[in-house]
């Protein structure tokens, strides 16, 4: 071989081209209206939380707004990279306006494992205790960063409250078991509650199998590094040609998570659900912080937690000034943006803007603000309930109460009736022929829970519209011959509804394991001159799904005995709706909603999770003429 030449094997000889990079650069910011600190915050175990301060500049005595989140608190700080505070905050989160026009100092911290915070993620980390063998939990991660800031926040009032949405609204009401004497307020928004009745994971056990790429992006990875994919363009056909939820996560790895490995080996109603379920665990202490809870009456994540909660905890509120309930026509997290329209609904002003302004505001200057600022700031109602069909904002003494006084609410049985006619309270129902309608419902087909092709997620450039399908139109839905149409007469007066519609179907099955799914919808009439697309628009106002295994308990799952007529109860979604003269009630009954819902294999199998191709077979199914939804009717006292 020939020789090496000597210049070529040494190292790099040629003359230094210095980095264009500098070793450390530091922003110049001095423009900026506001000054950020990132810091590492101490728990009581070592481990530190990445806690991201924002504060005016200039600002002095201002009180504190604290979001803790698996969100990744960067993010939500800098929604654009700006100058200016109000522009940074404009997007998940934050009430900008609200917080930037307070004054008050923005803290957005990631909790145990997200992000740049140490520690280990535990999905909804429960309380110290039985499900948690730690010292460590939401609330001491909560006190041990309240104390933290009062003690290092020079331009700080010292009084901080807590805010934030559906996960980030779990967290303030963690907050709440044993609260730092510094926190003021907490306005857990579609707070995320109870996993299995009626918020992320399950409805009345039927499992939400399009969570499974939530589980993926967020509870894989530290910084939601690995992202879920999908094999064809309407996500309809990837959930079908999977078969089960359990396939599904398989084929994309998600044993590995230990989250999914808990749901997969909790799919009933048993301890694991119940001692976490923040209602449950709050209702055993009266509340001592100011808290008001914000609802979405077309929440497509937590339409469960925040009306639970207050159900909960209203109770030992006995001076009735510590909780306080809003509730807007809005989707999940739909308080923090424009609340004047919902897909094709116009609500004729802005219902969000409203609720920062009238509601928030002044409840924040109440609690969190000193001198006349907090004496002169206008009360807010204890329940500040938007009404839908007639679009005004009510204000209640509590919930439900149909309205502020000289009203009673009286549950009214609106009957599935012979005809497919829904007969109202004493309204003569013909049960003559037949005492029941029925319907095939077929696996292999379900019932899609949107019009197809349906892309689930939330960016509306890529035709993703997720967080608004429960306004969608129900049309198609009530064409199919796997989807059962009752329809009451064109009312003739307006008929308001407060609270919780309860389904009893009398129902029975050919197989051994079913879902029922009911929905109560107003039925535009045929024509509406101001808005055309409307015309004999379907729109749902309180609809839900329940897994018929768990009809005789929710912790035991049992195979239902095969053509029998059978009790299912239920309740519904809150509503707080006007039905107008000219509208008609519709109720429909299937027994899917795919691919939101996994498929029952209407075969029983021990875990629907483990549901093998074989065990999908259709049933036919009978909803008898003795079935009714219970509404609960605002009677005006005359
Ligand atoms: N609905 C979301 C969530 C909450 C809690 C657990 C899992 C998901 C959210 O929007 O945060």
């Amino acid at each position: 071989l020939p020789a090496v030449p000597a210049a070529a094997s040494a190292a790099a000889t040629y003359p230094a081209l210095p980095s264009d990079t500098p070793a450390e650069f530091t922003p110049v910011t001095t423009s900026f209206n506001y000054v950020k600190r990132t810091v590492m915050v101490p728990m009581r175990d070592g481990v530190k939380l990445n806690t991201v301060i924002v504060i005016p500049r200039n600002a002095k005595g201002a009180p504190v707004l604290l979001t803790r989140t698996p969100y990744d608190a960067g993010g939500l700080t800098s929604h654009a990279e700006s100058s200016d505070m109000k522009s940074i905050l404009q997007g998940y989160d934050n009430a900008a306006d609200v917080i930037v026009e307070g004054g008050y100092i923005r803290v957005v911290q990631d909790v145990r494992g997200k992000y740049g915070s140490e520690g280990d993620y535990v999905m909804n980390r429960p309380l110290s205790g039985p499900q948690n063998a730690t010292p460590v939990d939401h609330s001491t991660d909560t006190w041990d960063t309240i104390e933290w800031l009062t003690k290092n926040l020079p331009e700080s009032n010292g009084k901080v409250g807590i805010i934030g949405i559906s996960y980030d609204g779990f967290l303030p009401l963690m907050a709440l078991v044993n609260p730092h004497p510094a926190l003021k307020v907490a306005v857990p928004m579609n707070p995320m509650v109870d996993g299995w009745m009626g918020d992320d994971w399950f409805h009345h056990g039927a499992f939400r199998q399009i969570n499974l790429s939530y589980v993926m992006e967020q509870v894989v990875t530290r910084k939601n590094d690995a992202k879920w994919f999908t094999s064809t363009y309407d996500d309809y056909d990837t959930y079908l040609r999977a078969g089960s939820a359990g396939e599904l996560a398989r084929q994309r790895g998600l044993q590995q998570s230990g989250f999914w490995r808990k749901i997969v080996a909790h799919p009933t109603y048993d301890a694991f659900w119940r001692e976490q379920a923040v209602d449950k665990i709050l209702a055993k202490q009266p509340v001592t912080v100011p808290t008001m809870l914000v609802h979405s009456l077309w929440d497509a994540e937590d339409i469960y937690g925040a009306i639970a909660m207050y159900k909960a905890i209203k109770p030992n509120d006995s001076a009735n000034d510590k909780v306080f309930l809003v509730m807007g026509p809005w989707s999940h997290g739909g308080g923090i943006g424009d609340g004047s329209k919902l897909g094709a609904l116009n609500f004729n002003s802005d219902t969000a803007l409203h609720f920062r302004q009238e509601i928030l505001r002044p409840f924040l200057d109440r609690y969190l603000k000193d001198g006349p600022t907090a004496a002169n700031a206008p009360t807010v109602a204890p329940v500040s309930a938007f009404e839908t069909g007639t679009n005004k904002w009510r204000s209640l003494a509590s919930w439900p109460s149909g309205c502020a006084s000289g009203c009673a609410i009286k549950p009214a049985a609106l009957r599935l009736a012979a005809g497919q006619r829904l007969a109202l309270g004493g309204e003569a129902g013909s049960n003559a022929g037949k005492d029941y309608d029925e319907y095939v419902a077929d696996p292999a087909k379900p019932v899609p829970y949107r019009a197809r092709p349906m892309k689930n997620g939330y960016d509306e450039a890529k035709g993703q519209s997720w967080p608004r399908w429960l306004a969608d139109d129900q049309r198609e839905a009530s064409g199919r011959t796997d989807v059962l149409t009752f329809t009451s007469d064109i009312l003739t007066a307006p008929l308001k509804i407060s609270g919780e519609p309860i389904a009893n179907l009398i129902a029975s099955t050919s197989g051994t394991d079913s879902d029922w799914v009911v929905k109560v919808i107003d039925l535009y009439p045929d024509q509406v001159a101001d808005q055309p697309a409307m015309g004999g628009y379907q729109l749902m106002i309180s609809a839900d799904i329940f897994r018929g295994r768990y009809r005789e308990s929710y912790e035991t799952a049992r195979p239902i005995a095969a053509n029998k007529a059978l009790a299912y109860r239920f309740a519904l979604p809150t509503a707080n709706h006007v039905f107008l003269p000219g509208h008609r009630i519709m109720v429909q009954i299937q027994s899917s909603w795919f691919p939101l819902y996994d498929r029952n294999p209407q075969t029983f199998v021990p875990s629907i999770f483990d549901a093998k191709p074989g065990d999908y077979k259709k049933a036919t199914q009978r909803i008898y003429h003795s079935s009714y939804v219970e509404l609960p009717v605002v009677e005006i006292a005359k």
